[in-house]
């Protein structure tokens, strides 16, 4: 039977230590409403100005191409080589989400860039990314494609949302207000492994995830009698859950109520336990009082690249 390792929510200072990135336009959009230090890149100064991060890296598109064409293990080794603003803004961190959308130039190739510099910083990159709708141009879907290989094979963990699927959680919704629901969906993850990863626990979730850095997310909300149940059909019932399950060799589920209860959290693990044969499992969960009578599993399945 695959390992079933339990996160003890972390106590103030010391979770870890998390830095946001949003790199291009869309990028700059998914880390709005973050609550964590962000960090806007893009090759546009406009995108800067929408993100309100913490800091911003305005970089040349020469430059990025540039940097994403030279030597990789390189710059993982030597990082400097890319040079010291995009180098510096890793400093004090353990974790590094890196949120984009892939097709166009910033998001995709920073997107490569910045989760090579991190790794080189020591710091451990987690790369959500959005891929294109089916009607944008088949030139932006393949460049898309080719990233998201790229990203899946280089990155800790790579961890796509299909845009199409959207239609599935929102049918007929105008365009602005899909993106932001996509993005709002996109942080669930972020903001659930912070509450419940303590910096200690980041090595194992490395060493868990091995080489299956392809992710992909999974979220159940639910109330009444048979919450538990419930709540795990709708996270494995995921639109982006498009695969086998016997794929699945590393799965990452965060329970939160608010006020956990160890009972369902062990409902929520032996539901994934059957479901997912041979996915070692972390689980982490913590207190949201904001649910009130509602619990809420967030679920990353994880396959080979
Ligand atoms: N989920 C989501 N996807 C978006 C959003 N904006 C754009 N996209 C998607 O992201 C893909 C990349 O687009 P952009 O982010 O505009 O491209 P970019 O990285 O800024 O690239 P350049 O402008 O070429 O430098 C698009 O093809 C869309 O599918 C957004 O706010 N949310
Ligand atoms: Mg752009």
């Amino acid at each position: 039977m695959p390992d079933v390792v339990r996160l003890v929510s972390p106590p103030d200072g010391q979770g870890a230590r998390v830095k946001v990135f949003g790199l291009g336009s869309a990028g700059c959009n998914m880390i709005e409403g973050v609550p964590f230090p962000k960090v806007a890149v893009s090759t546009s100064g406009t995108d800067l100005d929408r993100a309100g991060a913490d800091r911003r890296v305005l970089i040349g598109q020469d430059r990025l191409v540039g940097i994403y064409s030279s030597d990789k293990e390189l710059l993982k080794h030597l990082p400097s080589v890319a040079g010291h603003e995009v180098l510096d803004v890793f400093n004090n961190t353990d974790l590094a989400f890196l949120m984009c959308g892939l097709g166009g130039v910033s998001g995709s190739l920073g997107a490569k860039v910045f989760s090579c510099v991190a790794q080189g910083k020591s710091a451990m990159d987690i790369v959500l990314a959005a891929t294109p709708f089916s009607a944008e141009s088949s030139r932006r879907r393949d460049f898309a494609a080719r990233m998201l290989r790229e990203l899946r094979e280089s990155s800790t963990l790579c961890i796509d949302f299909g845009n199409d699927q959207l239609s599935t959680l929102a049918p007929n919704m105008p365009m602005s207000r899909a993106f932001k629901l996509m993005n709002g969906i996109m942080t669930r993850p972020v903001l659930d492994l912070c509450a419940s990863l303590p910096k200690t626990d980041i090595g194992r979730l490395r060493r868990m995830i091995g080489d299956a850095s392809a992710g992909r997310f999974g979220l159940g909300l639910a109330r009444g009698d048979d919450r538990v149940q419930r709540v795990v059909s709708e996270a494995m019932s995921s639109p982006w859950f498009d695969f086998e399950m016997t794929e699945a060799t590393c799965a990452i589920a965060v329970y939160s109520a608010s006020d956990p209860w160890d009972k369902e959290l062990d409902g929520i693990v032996s539901q994934l336990q059957a479901r997912l044969p041979n996915a070692s499992l972390l689980v982490g969960s913590y207190p949201d009082p904001t649910l009130a009578d509602r619990i809420r599993a967030t679920l990353i399945l994880c396959r080979r690249a």
